[in-house]
């Protein structure tokens, strides 16, 4: 697998901390390729596969999906990048410490950055709450937002602390204006990838 020197950012936060909304924002401002994992999983759920099947139980309950389910989609989806590609904003991986080793391991990369996404529950849960009125996302109600806000502070937070540990993270506050979060994101990321 050859990454043609693109950079690699992950992009991390709670559930609904604004993670898919920056990067849609983020990408096009510096000629990045945008993946979400979860879109990636949502994607395999709606082709009607029997792994399908089994990714929206594991997702409606909140709980993380086999690393190399993951690990698999995202690089099939790094290969079909455009040639005019910066690199990519892996959106919501990895969620787990051994899952940001494994990539570094098989991909042969360490990421530019990880750019995390820091909003308070209670926005977070009104966000997520709003958007479960239209989406059809089976993870957005209140039951299963309790699991993942469970999981992201049992199992992601370490990943975070173990990347600010390296001294990869670039934090933002993502309360408040959509405008007004992407603008702190841009010029944070604008330091790390200039
Ligand atoms: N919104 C955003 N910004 C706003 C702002 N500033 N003001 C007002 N509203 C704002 O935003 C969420 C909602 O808030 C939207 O309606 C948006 O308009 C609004 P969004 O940008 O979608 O936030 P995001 O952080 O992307 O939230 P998302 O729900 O996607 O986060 P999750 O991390 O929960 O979901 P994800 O899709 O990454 O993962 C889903 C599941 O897949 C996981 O729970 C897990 O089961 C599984 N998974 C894995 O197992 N492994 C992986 O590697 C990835 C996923
Ligand atoms: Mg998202």
């Amino acid at each position: 697998f050859d990454l043609k020197g693109r950079k690699i950012i992950f992009v991390l936060g709670g559930p609904g901390s604004g993670k898919g909304t920056n990067c849609t924002l983020l990408k096009d401002a510096f000629h990045l390729t945008h993946l979400s994992a979860g879109d990636l999983l949502r994607a395999e759920v709606a082709s009607g596969s029997p792994l399908g099947s089994e990714l929206n139980r594991m997702m409606a309950e909140g709980q993380l999906v086999p690393m190399d389910v993951t690990i698999h989609l995202l690089r099939e989806a790094m290969a079909r990048a455009p040639a005019t590609s910066n690199g990519y904003l892996i959106d919501g991986f990895p969620r787990q410490v051994d899952q940001g080793k494994a990539f570094e391991r098989l991909l042969h990369v360490i990421p530019a950055a990880v750019l995390f996404f820091d909003c308070s529950t209670e926005v977070m849960t009104q966000r997520l709450l709003k958007r479960g009125e239209t989406s059809g996302r089976p993870d957005d109600n209140m039951a299963s937002i309790k699991k993942r806000f469970k999981v992201f502070t049992e199992q992601t937070m370490p990943a975070v602390e173990y990347y600010r540990e390296r001294g990869m993270v670039v934090s933002v506050h993502s309360e408040g204006k959509v405008e007004d979060v992407f603008a702190r994101a841009k010029e944070m990321l604008m330091l790390r990838i200039p």
